[in-house]
Order: structure tokens, then sequence, then C-alpha cells
């Protein structure tokens, strides 16, 4: 009987140690729980490709990018540096608008405005200003920069000076031109300026008229580089610096 007793003993006991056991069964749970720490990030890291997907359905190529550069960051903090992988989406759909205001600048800069005390306030195109034959002039400029650099540009464009009497009907009150660039460079003249003749220290006995140029040296200047309009000044007398009147990219003339 007691070696019964013994073996039904040593039967609680083992019992009750495998009840015992049950609590350190529990382990595999923390491991459960550092998996679906894991697991989550994994989920939360396919929403954004998921997210993207609609917005790389028109261009393939971006959607390759931000997926190669998010994984290997995944390792630690998934969340953190998916944001800003997030945050970097709107651009991609932001494109086709930048796309769209780009054409408008393109637009924008083939016009030459003439503003401010005239009967016609001017918006002309590139190709309007061309029509203008009997307002044409080109002739090679001489050029004076601040320090003794020389030079000569043949350009060709439009007198300023007829522009503004035949076609802008300036007013008999102005006083001012002001030339302005998109750049925001701008000079000023008083009327006689603009309307006077200058010459060229090298060839004093040559008359040039102030002009709106729209080709240099044979060609024509790119909207991909701004207007297409430099203001081209000769020389008042010798030794005078004349270049950095040449208001590149002009986007308004303004009358005053
Ligand atoms: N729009 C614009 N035009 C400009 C300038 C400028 O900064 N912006 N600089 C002026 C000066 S100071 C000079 S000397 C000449 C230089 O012309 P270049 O760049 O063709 O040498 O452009 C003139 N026209
Ligand atoms: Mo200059």
């Amino acid at each position: 009987m007691k070696k019964y007793l013994i073996i039904i003993l040593i039967v609680m006991l083992s019992i009750t140690g495998c009840a015992s056991n049950k609590p350190i069964s529990t382990n595999p749970e923390t491991p459960k729980e550092v998996e679906n720490i894991e697991e989550s990030p994994d989920n939360v890291a396919e929403e954004p490709v998921k997210s993207e997907e609609p917005a790389t359905a028109e261009e393939p190529a971006t959607a390759e990018e931000p997926a190669t550069t998010e994984e290997p960051a995944t390792t630690e903090e998934p969340a953190t540096t998916e944001e800003p992988a997030i945050t970097e989406e709107p651009p991609i759909t932001e494109e086709p608008p930048l796309e769209a205001t780009e054409e408008l600048q393109i637009d924008e800069n083939n016009i030459l405005k003439i503003e401010g005390l005239v009967e016609n306030e001017l918006k002309l195109t590139l190709n309007e200003l061309k029509t203008l034959n009997d307002i044409i002039f080109e002739a090679d400029f001489y050029s004076l920069n601040s320090f003794g650099t020389t030079g000569y540009t043949h350009f060709k464009g439009v007198k300023l000076w007829d522009l503004l009497e035949k076609h802008a009907l300036i007013k008999a009150e102005a006083s001012k031109i002001s030339i302005v660039a998109q750049d925001g460079y701008s000079m000023e003249f008083t009327i006689d300026q603009i309307k006077m003749e200058y010459m060229d220290e090298t060839n004093p006995d040559n008359k040039y008229p102030v002009i709106i140029a729209w080709e240099e040296n044979g060609e024509e200047y790119s909207t991909d580089e701004g207007a297409p309009y430099k203001l081209v000044v000769g020389q008042k007398e010798p030794g005078d610096v004349n270049k950095p009147q040449w208001v590149s990219n002009i986007d308004v003339i303004i009358i005053e």
C-alpha cells in the first residue's frame, strides 16, 4: 500500500509539477507579443505602399524608389521613417499642376508689358512685336562694362521710343520710364534718355536708338531662360559705361 501511496504521491507531484510549469508556458506568449509588435509595423509598412499605388499608377518609376528606401529603414523605427515617405507622396501628385503652371509661365514670358501713363497699355507677344516692321532696328552695339570689358554684340529688336510713341501712345505728362526685369533688376530713364540717339566710342559717327531686342548674335532668346527681351543702350559719350543698362529678361516697362 505504501508503494501505491508513494506512486500516487509521485504521480500527484508530477501533475502539480506540470501545473506549475503552465505559468512558465506563458513565456511563449511574450514572444508572441514581440511578434505582434513586429507584425504591426509590417502592417503599417504595407499600408503606405498600398496608398502609394494609386499615385504611382501614372508613374511606376517613382513607386520603386520609396519602397527600396523604406525597407532598410524599417528595422528600428518604421513608423517615423515611413512618415516622411508619406509626406513625399503629395509632390508626386502635385507634379501635373506644376507642369501646368510652367506652361503658363512660358506663355507669360512671351509677353512684353507696357503700363502706366499711356493711352494703350500693351501686352505684346514676341510674334506681335516682330510684325512691327517700321520700328525694327538691328546693328552691332558696342559695350563697355564697369571693369573695362568691351565688346560688340549684334542685336535685333524694336526701337523703344517708337514703340512708346506710335503703339503705346505715351501721354504728354509722362516723365520717367522704368525697365523692370523678372529678377527685380531695373533701370530708370527720362523721356529724353529714351528718345535720344546714342553713339559708339569706336565708331563715333554711328547713331543707335534704344531698342528692345529679342535676338542676339543671330539667335533668338529662349523663353526657357526667362522673358526673351533685352534693353540695349549705346554710349552717351566716349567712356560711357553702358553695359549695366542692358536689362535682360524684361518683365514690364512702366511709364510714370
Ligand atoms: N535682368 C538683369 N539684367 C541685367 C543684370 C541683372 O542682374 N539682371 N545685370 C546688369 C549688369 S550690371 C551687367 S554688367 C550686364 C551683364 O550682362 P552679361 O550677363 O550679358 O554679361 O547685364 C545687366 N543686365
Ligand atoms: Mo555689371
